[in-house]
């Protein structure tokens, strides 16, 4: 009887115990070492630029988990979408390799820069990506440049992230100041109030997970003393999510976007090679930003309409900044000098009140209907139900639009990204139906090199929107309809914009595709697989009829 009460008290302790530990767990964990043991090394700047410390993820390895800490380690994973254990076991003021191509390493910048103001908006961060940022600034900006850091925080649930975070940064030898949004008003406002109380001539925003590095800043603020209407995006480095690695991004790729408005990496083109004469250390134009990195003039911020206030928690704000930047007069930049690390995650760790969804279809219909003309239709068509997405009022930014006297979507098309996965202009956007079985394209949601597919046709749009482009391609969304073999099966691969195997050529009154480099037509199966279109020698069967028709909008 004794014995078993026993069990009970200590049952109950341990389940005290437990819970106090997952409540340290999640509450504390980020901060209860951040005081005392953080830096390592400090405050020699210099030193920690220059020489590398011994410990976790200096110079940017990777971190290594020890076994007895693998349970942890995927348990507290969850809370940020990142391997937190990994995070807090590196220096606060790590080391990182000079990632930059060599020809950046010397070159000069005058001493009269325009000096930024770093905004940071965060929401729920971990203490320790969050001050790795804010180290990374003040120990890689050079003193004269950095007028502040601004910590907007975006009505965070974190105890640590309150009293704890304005007593520590109290102590550093940059003025950094914590604002609090007084409720969760997402990424888009968070900024702009982190930007109407900074000071400096230039703001520059970043990510609560970034990390900068040597020589980051010069060429950014060069560019913009160059020419103030010029808005500048460094290379954004990858900081992996599982070990806090540190890895160099391309200079090879800039910004654009798909149909469903997604933002994407794509290659640089030959055109911009060529205009920059071959030489990788000048900046590339680039048709969008990803968004959370970027320099821009204080007054040009102003000028251009800062962001879209009815823009909710996330999403789609990058995209509209970068069409206004252009349409507008503007020139967006990724600076190939200029590296600052981010911790790219698979899903995301907070909440969207009011639905993930709705809300990032809320933001793209805004941007849409305010930027992008009659090209917005392709967003439409290929995101079903998206027309049913309440969007609120556009009327102040249509007539900023106006104020500024910004140029059409097609000039954008045109001038700045010819080679953006929306046309600018083709034949049609809809549906490609097949005249023997009435069946229609489909991509059946698969991804890039797998086979098209053809399924009973709903008018619905999504899977089954195709466009046969001015350029002879056939596509949805990036993918273009490509053959590599005689009598192959169709697949669909990245559009190259090369034509070769991806020429298709219809004939209206015979109603073929015909593939130009087999000289095939387009037919309905391949001989072992009803499912899969393919190519056939022409044979004027109705099974290589196709109508190519426009879907229309509900
Ligand atoms: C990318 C951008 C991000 C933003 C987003 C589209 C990069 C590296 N990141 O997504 O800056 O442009 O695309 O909107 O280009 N946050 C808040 N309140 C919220 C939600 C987020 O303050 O309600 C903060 C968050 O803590 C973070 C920043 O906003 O510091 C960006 O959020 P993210 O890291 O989840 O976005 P990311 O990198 O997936
Ligand atoms: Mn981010």
């Amino acid at each position: 009887m004794r014995k078993f009460a026993y069990c009970k008290v200590v049952l109950a302790t341990s389940l005290v115990w437990v819970m106090l530990d997952m409540f340290i767990l999640l509450y504390f964990s980020e901060c209860n070492k951040c005081e005392e043991k953080k830096e390592r090394g400090l405050p020699g700047r210099e030193v920690v630029i220059q020489k590398p410390q011994e410990g976790p993820g200096e110079m940017g390895k990777p971190v290594v988990i020890p076994k007895d800490n693998q349970e942890k380690m995927k348990e507290m994973f969850k809370i940020n979408q990142f391997n937190l254990v990994a995070s807090e076991m590196i220096a606060l003021n790590r080391s990182l390799p000079d990632v930059r191509l060599e020809g950046c390493k010397n070159k000069l910048y005058q001493d009269d820069l325009p000096r930024t103001s770093v905004v940071i908006v965060f929401h729920n961060e971990a203490w320790s990506t969050l001050l790795r940022t804010v180290w990374s600034v003040i120990n890689r900006s050079p003193r004269h440049l950095l007028e502040e850091v601004v910590l907007v925080d975006d009505a965070s649930e974190r105890d640590f992230l309150k009293r704890p975070l304005e007593q520590y940064v109290r102590k550093l030898e940059v003025p950094v100041r914590v604002v609090r949004m007084e409720q969760r008003s997402g990424l888009i406002r968070a900024r702009l109030k982190g930007a109407s109380l900074s000071t400096g001539q230039v703001i520059t925003f970043l990510d609560a997970h970034c990390e900068c590095t040597v020589g980051w800043l010069e060429p950014l603020l060069a560019r913009i003393k160059l020419d103030r209407r010029t808005v500048v995006c460094p290379i954004i480095d990858v900081i992996s999510d599982d070990t806090f690695e540190y890895m160099a991004g391309s200079d090879m790729t800039y910004g654009g976007f798909n149909w469903k408005l997604n933002f994407r990496w794509y290659p640089v083109p030959q055109r911009e090679m060529d205009r920059r004469k071959g030489d990788r250390t000048l900046p590339v134009r680039t048709p969008t930003m990803a968004g959370g990195l970027f320099s821009i003039d204080r007054d040009y911020f102003q000028e251009i309409g800062t962001y879209d206030a009815g823009m909710d928690i996330w999403g789609g704000e990058n995209l509209e900044i970068s069409f206004r930047i252009w349409q507008c007069g503007g020139t967006l930049e990724i600076v190939t000098c200029s590296h600052v690390g981010h911790v790219f995650r698979k899903a995301t760790p907070y909440t969207f009140p009011g639905g993930t969804g709705q809300i990032i279809n809320k933001n793209n219909r805004r941007l849409a209907e305010v930027w992008m003309d009659e090209f917005k239709n392709f967003f439409y068509i290929i995101s079903p139900g998206v027309t049913k997405v309440d969007y609120g009022d556009i009327s102040a930014r249509a007539m900023l639009r106006q104020k500024l006297q910004c140029k059409p979507f097609s000039w954008y098309l045109e001038n700045v990204y010819p080679d953006s996965q929306i046309p600018r202009h083709y034949f049609s956007l809809g549906e490609i139906r097949n005249v023997e079985t009435n069946q229609c394209l489909d991509n059946m949601a698969r991804k890039e090199n797998e086979k098209v597919g053809i399924f009973n046709c709903h008018g619905m749009g999504g899977n089954q929107v195709f466009s046969y482009t001015a350029n002879k391609e056939i596509r949805t969304d990036d993918l273009c309809l490509d053959v590599s073999k005689l009598n192959g099966p169709v697949m669909m691969l990245k559009c190259h914009h090369l034509k070769g195997n991806q020429l298709w050529e219809y004939d209206p009154l015979k109603l073929t595709l015909v593939h130009v480099n087999s000289n095939q037509c387009l037919d309905k199966a391949t001989e072992v697989d009803s499912q899969v279109p393919s190519v056939k020698d022409c044979n004027g069967n109705r099974s290589q009829q196709w109508l190519l028709r426009n879907v229309t909008l509900p």
